[in-house]
């Protein structure tokens, strides 16, 4: 499909004597055009491109999304990055170091996808350290133990390909591409998570244990990272609308728990949830209820790890100025070489 994009439309030549009302006009119609086809894009289920018109409420929405998800990769690593030098193995710190090198990676294809907005990495960057944007709630619990390791893989990321696998078909072109990519890595991160579980569950029983008490730790912070129930989701009616959002949270989440169901018991462990249960009504899964006070108090920043993963995110950002220094340096000499070459 022909891009539209604000440029491609002819200026509108304005009336001696009448410019304001005329550029006013000509502004009015390449809103309604940019409008008309949006609206069309969005009807036909095709993609939305950085230079196509938008709606100003769609490019928001969107920035707020991409970028919160890219806080929550880079966020996301702190708790798993924790362990790497307390890994049993060789080969298990060997993956849990690409896993954690995968999430930053993560957080590089969505800051650039969120660029492409309009909005700066450094302002986004700021943003984040200054505690003004929100990153996912999971990030705010400690991980206590190596089968947190475990649970994390399993469970959070495992909630991470339920949310995300919809999105590679989100209505802007950039983030859906975005999350292409990252789906396919997030399914070896669940695979990595599951089997730590297993082989900690096939252990002693200490190690059994371990790995029971971490899924029960991690298993109703995950259920909420599919964020609040439907009734109380503000953005969920117009984002489905823009064909960003494909499912409602509480439709995620109930697939997410049917998929639990079946690999728990692969696992030989349980889910800390006696409510559990297909409803053959609704042929949907349902699950106890979950302790939405204790989200709220999370995304207002009193979470058990709120400050310190933000304290964290600060100092190495002011540990990294000297590389992002050095980068801006050695950019400005390329380019003066490559002027001095052209003159
Ligand atoms: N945590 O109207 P709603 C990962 C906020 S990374 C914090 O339903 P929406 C991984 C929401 O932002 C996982 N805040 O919102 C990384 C909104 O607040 P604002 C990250 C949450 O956007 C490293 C308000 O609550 N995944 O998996 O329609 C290692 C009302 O909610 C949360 C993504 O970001 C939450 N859990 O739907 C391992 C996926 N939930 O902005 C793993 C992309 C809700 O109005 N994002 N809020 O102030 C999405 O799919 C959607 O943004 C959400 C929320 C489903 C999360």
């Amino acid at each position: 499909m022909a891009a539209q994009n604000l440029q491609s439309v002819p200026d509108q030549p304005a009336a001696p004597g009448a410019a304001a009302p005329a550029a006013d006009q000509g502004q009015a119609q390449l809103e309604a055009e940019g409008q008309a086809y949006f609206d069309r894009v969005i009807s036909e289920d095709s993609r939305i491109e950085p230079r196509d018109w938008m709606p100003a409420a769609y490019r928001k929405t969107l920035l707020r999304q991409i970028s919160q998800h890219a806080h929550s990769e880079i966020i996301g690593m702190q708790p798993e990055a924790n362990w790497i030098s307390r890994a049993p193995s060789l080969k298990r710190k060997a993956i849990l170091m690409a896993k954690v090198q995968d999430e930053a990676g993560h957080g590089l294809y969505l800051y650039s996808a969120a660029e492409t907005l309009g909005q700066s990495r450094d302002q986004m960057m700021d943003d984040l350290i200054a505690g003004k944007a929100r990153y996912s709630s999971i990030f705010n619990y400690p991980a206590l133990t190596w089968a947190d390791m475990g649970a994390i893989g399993w469970l959070v990321d495992g909630a991470a390909i339920c949310n995300q696998v919809p999105l590679c078909r989100a209505s802007y072109g950039p983030y859906g591409r975005a999350m292409v990519r990252i789906c396919k890595e997030e399914s070896f991160h669940q695979r990595q998570g599951f089997e730590i579980l297993l082989e900690l569950s096939n252990g002693t029983p200490a190690q059994k244990q371990m790995a029971q008490d971490a899924v029960n730790r991690w298993y109703a912070p995950a259920l909420m990272m599919f964020g609040p129930p439907d009734d109380d989701s503000p953005n969920s009616k117009q984002s489905t609308a823009w064909n960003i959002k494909r499912f409602s949270n509480d439709e995620l989440r109930s697939r997410f728990v049917g998929m639990m169901v079946e690999q728990v018991r692969v696992l030989g462990l349980t889910l800390p949830d006696s409510e559990v249960r297909f409803n053959e009504d609704t042929r949907k899964w349902e699950h106890g209820p979950l302790d939405w006070n204790e989200f709220k108090e999370v995304l207002a920043g009193r979470g058990p790890c709120n400050s310190q993963r933000l304290e964290r995110r600060r100092q190495a950002h002011d540990d990294g100025a000297w590389v992002r220094e050095a980068a801006a340096a050695y950019a400005h000499k390329q380019s003066m070489k490559t002027k001095e070459f052209a003159a």
